[in-house]
């Protein structure tokens, strides 16, 4: 059975308890058993994770590159919350790793601030999703089982 690898960025953490007008009211804990949830339905396992820092997240897609490469994964969707629109790093992480990756925003990034219309990630990212509030983690998984 192969693993998809859901990475989380900065700030994620504190899903459910602020701006439940931009991200909801579920906490990243109910994210996490609805992702358990979409994967055990799709035949996968999960690799669930969160990180406040940049090199923990980079640390991460190493890994993901490693899984990939002994044919472990299946892929990596990844919000990488703000470090989307500042992060070279994740985004060279990312390029040339062959792994397939999707890019997943709670809010629809578009609609909202300029700065936020960039991204590093989606130049690297095989698909890009946002808008679907945290139900898109679980639409981002059904997408990697219709890629494999
Ligand atoms: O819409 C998304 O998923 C974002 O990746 C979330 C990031 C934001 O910087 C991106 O532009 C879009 C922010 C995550 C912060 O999440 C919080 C959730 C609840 C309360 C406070 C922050």
């Amino acid at each position: 059975m192969k693993t998809v690898m859901i990475l989380n960025g900065p700030n994620l953490n504190l899903l459910g308890t602020r701006e439940p007008q931009v991200y909801g009211s579920q906490t990243l804990a109910d994210v996490q058993a609805l992702c358990e949830r979409a994967c055990a339905a799709n035949g996968f396992d999960l690799d669930f994770r969160q990180s406040n820092h940049e090199g923990e997240l980079l640390d991460a897609l190493h890994e993901a590159g490693r899984m990939h490469a002994a044919g472990t994964l299946a892929g990596v969707v990844l919000n990488a919350g703000a470090y989307t629109h500042t992060s070279v790093a994740l985004h060279d992480a990312i390029k040339g790793t062959g792994v397939c990756l999707i890019e997943l925003h709670i809010s629809n990034v578009h609609a909202r601030e300029e700065f936020r219309h960039h991204s590093y990630i989606s130049p690297v990212a095989k698909a890009v999703m946002c808008g679907f509030g945290v139900n898109g983690y679980a639409l981002a998984v059904a997408g990697l089982a219709g890629m494999q």
